[in-house]
């Protein structure tokens, strides 16, 4: 734990310097090419004994997992239980809804959130769960309605994402093109992730009420693939999407990667891993080496 918070607290700095510094802007043309030149220092010196200022705002929490900020200021947060907390500001009190269905196995259970864009209108909020159906579990992504108090108007949006003890994905955020971006493990079972038929190892994209935008790539909510585990999403401020994502663990554990996320292309899990290429795979901006990993989590 010692060393996943120290390698934490180094990597943000990286991260943001990254996003912040970095102004290249590969098409999937570009593809093949040489990988677009990005000017990483990493750090050499250990990071500082002294932590940085924290406050502890909740604690008695239950494996959190998302946190989102309601436009009154009140924080949603979704515990992988099968939890979805409204802890108000800033009183702290606490509302809890038990989301029905979920089934916490593994890595899985509750998992990602999301506001709808219009929330201040339609009290729309997005859950990704697991839960178990007919043919085993599967990852759903849930749409309710949160209004007084109350979770109701249940719709299962996108249905059909296979779940596992390992690799469930899970994160969901809206772009600014207003679709829902949502990331999907590969549920263990690697040769999915180059599957565009599969929304498994994917980023998927979906319009707010669950139906295929017309330009997604592959005519179902594929957005990009060849992912193993991808667990943040964010957009810069020139609108480019990143995301983070797992690397193998076990005997060799590390290259955890950060990409930069383009529609259609492909990421390259299982069939390349940290510096190795292969024509029609994009390989990442950096990734933690064999034999480290940063188990990076969500992306800001
Ligand atoms: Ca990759």
């Amino acid at each position: 734990m010692d060393k996943f918070l120290k390698t934490i607290k180094y990597l943000w700095p990286v991260v943001l310097m990254l996003i912040s510094a970095c102004s290249i802007q590969p098409t999937p043309e570009q593809l093949n090419a040489t990988p677009p030149a990005v000017s990483i220092s990493t750090p050499t010196t250990q990071p500082s004994a002294t932590p940085p200022d924290l406050e502890v705002i909740a604690s008695d929490l239950q494996i959190p997992w998302e946190i989102v900020f309601l436009p009154d200021g009140d924080m949603l947060i979704t515990e992988r239980i099968g939890q979805l907390i409204r802890m108000e500001s800033p009183s702290g009190e606490r509302i809890v809804h038990v989301v029905e269905g979920v089934q916490p196995v593994g890595e899985g259970g509750l998992l990602g959130l999301a506001l709808h864009p219009d929330f201040e209108n339609n009290a729309l909020i997005y859950l990704y769960l697991t839960t178990r159906s007919t043919s085993g579990l599967v990852n759903q992504v849930v749409q309710y309605r949160l209004q007084d108090d109350r979770l109701s108007n249940r719709t299962v949006i996108l249905d059909g994402i296979l779940a596992s003890s390992n690799h469930d994905g899970g994160r969901m955020a809206f772009g600014p093109d207003g679709m829902l971006y949502i990331t999907t493990g590969d549920a263990e079972q690697p040769d999915l992730a180059q599957d565009t038929r599969s929304l498994n190892g994917k980023i998927l994209r979906i319009n707010p009420d669950g139906s295929i935008p017309p330009d997604n790539p592959f005519g179902n909510a594929v957005y990009s693939y060849g992912h193993r585990n991808p667990q943040g999403l964010a957009w810069d401020a020139a609108g480019r999407l990143w995301s983070t994502e797992h690397g193998p663990s076990g005997l060799q554990s590390g290259f955890d990667e950060l990409n930069l996320i383009i529609k259609g292309v492909n990421y390259g899990w299982p069939l390349i891993r940290g510096e190795q290429t292969r024509s029609g795979m994009q390989v990442q901006l950096i990734q933690s080496g064999a034999s480290d990993t940063w188990a990076p989590a969500e992306l800001a």
